[in-house]
């Protein structure tokens, strides 16, 4: 219990509301833990993987309405409207909560309320925030325990008046006398789910929802929606953001931050493998950043988070031995194929499956018209179990960020690699990101999405105001500001094949970014950024044609110019909050391209 009487307080009120049949505080013990999977496994909603194979591991299936995040049923209820800006989906507060008040009525009937204190970032770092889960899923508790820091040391820093983000969760099925899970993932239907976040008041009201980012509320809802408004009103910056060191063969260590919209391959890339000699690459963390600048001046990163929430298909040995290793034991596995020795498998995973039960509960062979796992199935497992977890990373002051990288998925027109002339122009960059389809959102059906910062489902307040503030943090960063770089690994050529080998090989691209923070590598001036000269990159080793690398390398004038419209066109929907600089550097890049 705590000593927190505002804490005390919301967790009565809430149980008078919801009437849970009892209210469990959560101590993050292992033996909390344990007993949540017990729960899970008479319920029949989780199963045991092979202990041989897969220590202490569960399989989860989900209901087939409740695989990923729900863009359509997400709210921002700021007090005004103008406040969350064109991208977010807003409503009246009062008349938000008063609506999900009726949800929440009772909600909770023959079930436990789980009390979830939470840590995000290291328990006391400067840089960390406390938020508290109440929740009725078993499944979000052991969750939250590799995810998050959970537990009595997090009431003990909180104390008696320390602030908290609260944050609401129901699966909204309640059970009658006598009624269990039976096998069943509880949830609400589509139109009764509501994934809330009210701005002004730092809280978060999920309902009817028990998956991944809809459920987790400690990620995609504070570390980002919530926490994007703090950092703005506190100065400091909340991203949709992997971190990774990169020490060179001196012995100097880079720090590097990456945003890059969901299912473009960040667990990849932030646990790198350099296939280049001499290099090295720790990872910090694979989604978030939050970072502040430091008394010195540089700006300081922590992860927020304690744990991965990967998206399953697609890794394999080849693609990601590190994120294989990370979830070889005490993973939780999530809509992913059932195999007949009791191990799980996916599509991508490198090794053939002949039969299984699918993400459906359905017999699967290769046959099967429908794929053995969702394509937004998923792991979770404690980052504490990647081989190559940087020493630093739980470190309370955070790492000094050198290089900040966007990018996104685009198979035609964009570079490489490309270095921003400047900051104002890496924001551009930035704010001018696309890509391709993801499988992490349910209702996202548009080819080609532009998403800035990769941060357009998770920014919580108007866009335009978001691009001032980086432009502001800019300013305070001064000469210690990180320099910008935009890539793209998903090249194909005219017959669909990748130009790129990716994967390890990305650490050449990531070498030629530090050695020309050192002066070390050169670069063509080109009308859309610095490009790197034909002999700077190092390809070593590395079968890339000549030919492909021109392809890779080459800025093509026209097609660039022939995506203004639209970029303009995007922008203008920020009306008067689209900043002046973001103006300049449009008008800027149209003359470059001849427009
Ligand atoms: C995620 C996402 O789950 O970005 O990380 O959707
Ligand atoms: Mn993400």
């Amino acid at each position: 219990m705590t000593k927190n009487e505002k804490l005390k307080q919301w967790v009565s009120e809430m149980k008078k509301i919801c009437t849970p049949d009892a209210v469990h505080w959560c101590d993050g013990s292992k033996d909390e833990y344990d007993r949540m999977l017990e729960i899970m496994l008479d319920a029949g909603i989780a199963m045991k993987l092979d202990e041989s194979k897969r220590p202490n591991s569960f399989l989860f299936r989900s209901d087939p309405s409740d695989v990923a995040r729900v863009e359509d049923r997400t709210y921002v209820a700021s007090r005004k409207k103008e406040d969350v800006g064109p991208t977010n989906n807003w409503v009246e507060p009062k008349e938000l909560k008063e609506k999900m008040l009726k949800l929440y009525n009772g909600c909770m009937k023959g079930r436990t309320m789980y009390v979830i204190p939470f840590s995000m970032g290291p328990i006391g770092s400067p840089i960390s925030k406390i938020g508290i889960e109440m929740t009725d899923s078993p499944y979000v508790v052991a969750n939250m325990h590799i995810m998050t820091r959970v537990g009595t040391k997090v009431l003990e820093a909180l104390g008696a008046d320390g602030e908290f983000i609260p944050c609401m969760h129901s699966v909204g099925k309640p059970l009658a006398q006598g009624e269990t899970d039976n096998g069943k993932w509880p949830c609400a239907p589509i139109e009764q789910k509501y994934i809330s976040h009210f701005p002004e008041e730092n809280l978060i009201w999920s309902y009817g929802s028990g998956y991944g980012g809809n459920a987790l509320l400690g990620k995609k809802c504070l570390a980002l929606r919530i926490a994007s408004v703090m950092a703005k009103r506190e100065g400091w910056m909340a991203e949709h953001m992997l971190i990774l060191r990169l020490t060179n063969p001196e012995g100097r260590k880079f720090h590097i931050a990456a945003a890059f919209p969901s299912a473009c391959g960040k667990t990849n890339l932030a646990m790198l493998q350099p296939t280049i000699k001499g290099w090295k690459c720790e990872c910090i963390g694979d989604d978030i950043a939050w970072m502040k600048i430091a008394p010195d001046g540089s700006l300081r990163a922590i992860n927020p988070e304690s744990g991965f929430f990967g998206v399953a298909p697609g890794t394999s040995y080849e693609s990601n031995p590190m994120a294989m290793e990370s979830i070889r034991k005490n993973t939780i596995f999530t809509n992913c194929l059932l195999t007949d020795d009791n191990d799980i498998w996916w599509e991508g995973i490198g090794v053939p499956c002949k039969h299984g039960v699918d993400w459906k509960g359905k017999e699967w062979t290769p046959e099967s018209k429908e794929k053995g796992a969702h394509p937004n199935a998923r792991f979770t497992a404690p980052a504490r179990q990647c081989p190559v977890i940087c020493p630093d990373w739980e470190n309370p002051e955070g790492v000094p960020i050198d290089i900040f990288i966007f990018g996104g998925r685009r198979t035609s027109v964009v570079p490489l690699v490309t270095e921003s002339f400047d900051w104002d122009h890496g924001v551009y960059l930035g704010a001018t990101a696309a890509s391709e389809a993801t499988a992490a959102a349910l209702d996202v059906k548009s080819k080609l999405r532009r998403d800035p910062f990769a941060m357009l489902p998770f920014c919580a307040y108007d866009m335009g105001d978001y691009w001032q503030h980086w432009f502001d943090m800019g300013d305070r960063l001064g000469k210690k500001a990180p320099k910008i770089f935009y890539v793209n690994w998903f090249r194909k050529d005219a017959d669909g094949k990748w130009l790129w080998p990716g994967f390890g090989d990305n650490s050449r691209v990531l070498k030629w970014m530090c050695d020309r923070i050192e002066g070390k590598a050169e670069c063509v001036e080109t009308p859309i950024g610095r490009l790197p000269s034909k002999t700077s990159l190092d390809l070593s080793g590395v079968k890339v044609t000549g030919k492909d690398l021109e392809e890779l390398l080459k800025v093509d004038v026209q097609a660039w110019k022939s995506e203004l419209p639209e970029i303009e066109e995007f922008m203008n929907q920020f009306k008067d909050r689209l900043p002046e600089r973001m103006k300049k550097q449009f008008a800027k890049m149209k003359k470059q391209l001849g427009g």
